[in-house]
C-alpha cells in the first residue's frame, strides 16, 4: 500500500519523522516522504499525485491543531479521497491536553486514527488493526 507521511506546518522536528519512514518500509508499505515543514495542501497533492490510500501526518511542535481545521474543506476540494486512510501523531498540542479530548478534537477535523502521545509502532499497530477491520 502507498503512503504519504510528513511533518505539517513549520515543524522542523525530523527525528520521528526519519523513524516512521523506516519503520512503514520494514512494515511493507510504499513511502513517499514529504519530510518536515510540509504544509497541508502539498499533502493532499502528493495522495493525489501518487494515488496513495493513507496519509499520515506528524506533529511535534504542538501545532498541528491550526492546520489541521482546514483538512474537511481541502478532502472536498480534491474529492474522490472519501476512502484515504488518515492518520495524525506526535504531540498533538501545545502544552498539556488530555488525549481523549485531543483525540475527539482531531477526529471531527477529519482524520480516522489520531495518535496523541503514541509511540511510533503502538501507532502503526492500530493503523493495521484499522485498515483490517475496514476490509
Ligand atoms: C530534539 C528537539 C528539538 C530540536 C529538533 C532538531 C531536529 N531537526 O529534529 C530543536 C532544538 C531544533 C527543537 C526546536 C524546537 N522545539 Co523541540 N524538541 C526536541 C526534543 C528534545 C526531542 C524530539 C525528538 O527528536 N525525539 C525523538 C523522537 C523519536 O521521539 P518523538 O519526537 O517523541 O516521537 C515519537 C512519538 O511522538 C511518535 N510519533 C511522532 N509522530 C508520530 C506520528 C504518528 C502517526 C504516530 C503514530 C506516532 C508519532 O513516534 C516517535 C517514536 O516513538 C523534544 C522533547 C522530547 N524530549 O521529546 C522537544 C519538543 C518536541 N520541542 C518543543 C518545542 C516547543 C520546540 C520549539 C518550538 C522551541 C522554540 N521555542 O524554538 C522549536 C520548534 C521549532 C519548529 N519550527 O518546529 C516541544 C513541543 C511542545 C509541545 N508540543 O507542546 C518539546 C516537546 C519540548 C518541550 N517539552 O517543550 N527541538
Amino acid at each position: 500500500m502507498k503512503v504519504v507521511t510528513g511533518v505539517v506546518g513549520n515543524d522542523i522536528h525530523v527525528v520521528a519523522n526519519r523513524l516512521m519512514e523506516l519503520s512503514l518500509h520494514a512494515r511493507g508499505y510504499e513511502v513517499f516522504n514529504l519530510g518536515v515543514n510540509t504544509h497541508l495542501e502539498e499533502f493532499f497533492d502528493a495522495v493525489v499525485e501518487t494515488g496513495a490510500e493513507i496519509l499520515l501526518i506528524s506533529s511535534l511542535n504542538g501545532e498541528a491543531e491550526g492546520w489541521s481545521r482546514e483538512v474537511r474543506m481541502l478532502k472536498a476540494k480534491y474529492k474522490d479521497l472519501d476512502n484515504l486512510v488518515m492518520m495524525i501523531g506526535g504531540n498533538l498540542t501545545v502544552g498539556a491536553g488530555k488525549a481523549d479530548e485531543i483525540e475527539k478534537k482531531y477526529k471531527k477535523y477529519g482524520f480516522d486514527l489520531v495518535c496523541h502521545q503514541v509511540d511510533l509502532n503502538t501507532g502503526l499497530d492500530s493503523l493495521e488493526a484499522f485498515l483490517a477491520q475496514r476490509n
